[in-house]
């Protein structure tokens, strides 16, 4: 069983999203961020970051101790090694897949997120914030549209790297940005989001932030914090 530790993000979707395309047994254990739970000890002694998500697996491959992770791209990777699935094993599509997981870890997923807060949580208004991560996170779906010019996913077939990529550029339109711009992007979306597996973690994501929303305290417990 593996124990997810959620909250209804992007960086959250992207196991949950595994989870459901390889029918692995897990349960999730809401994070709620938005609460402060990301800074109790327990979750801290799993995931130091005090970012969601991570996972304890509790039977892992070797040894019986539990295995806790943290950091969407090496859970995914972790998961695809464990079940064998979306991670081919031919050594070029496995390194090209790891590339473009990378690439999602370091560009789309910043670069998105700081565009996110400059766009709609930042407490003034800040143009060149914004201008500066919409242009970078617009540079990089011009990246994916190249890459996608001759193929149907990042790399030969659907994987976790498209898996990492979907949660994020699904809702470029909450940063003003239109995929029609990007008409390959746009049909890889909606490609993805077809799969039944894609529908059923949003259905079983999306209830779990209940009532909670971007409030004061959530803005305070995530965006004033003070390095200790
Ligand atoms: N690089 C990390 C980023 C995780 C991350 O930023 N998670 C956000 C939600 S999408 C979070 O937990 N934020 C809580 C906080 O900022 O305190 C990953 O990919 O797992």
């Amino acid at each position: 069983m593996i124990d997810l530790y959620f909250w209804p993000t992007p960086n959250g979707y992207k196991p949950l999203i595994f989870l459901e395309e390889t029918g692995l047994p897990y349960q999730i254990k809401p994070i709620n961020i938005l609460r402060g739970d990301q800074f109790k000890p327990d979750f801290l002694a799993i995931a130091p970051n005090n970012r969601i998500p991570a996972i304890v697996d509790d039977a892992p491959a070797e040894r019986n101790q539990p295995f806790a992770l943290f950091e969407s791209g090496s859970i995914l990777i972790y998961l695809a090694e464990k079940t064998g699935q979306f991670l081919s094993s031919n050594l070029r599509t496995r390194h090209q897949t790891i590339q473009w997981l990378m690439w999602q870890m370091g560009g789309i997923g910043p670069m998105m997120g700081q565009a996110n807060h400059f766009t709609r949580y930042a407490p003034e208004d800040i143009p060149y914030g914004k201008k500066r991560y919409v242009n970078e996170f617009k540079r990089l779906l011009g990246v994916m549209e190249k890459q996608l010019r001759d193929r149907d996913y990042l790399t030969e077939d659907y994987s976790i790297a498209d898996m990492a990529c979907y949660p994020w550029i699904a809702f470029s339109h909450l940063i003003n940005v239109q995929l029609a711009d990007f008409p390959k992007v746009a049909k890889w979306v909606e490609r993805i989001a077809e799969r039944p597996a894609v529908k059923r973690a949003y259905q079983v994501g999306e209830p779990i932030q209940g009532d909670y929303q971007m409030d004061e305290e959530a803005r305070r417990l995530l965006f004033d914090i003070k390095p200790k």
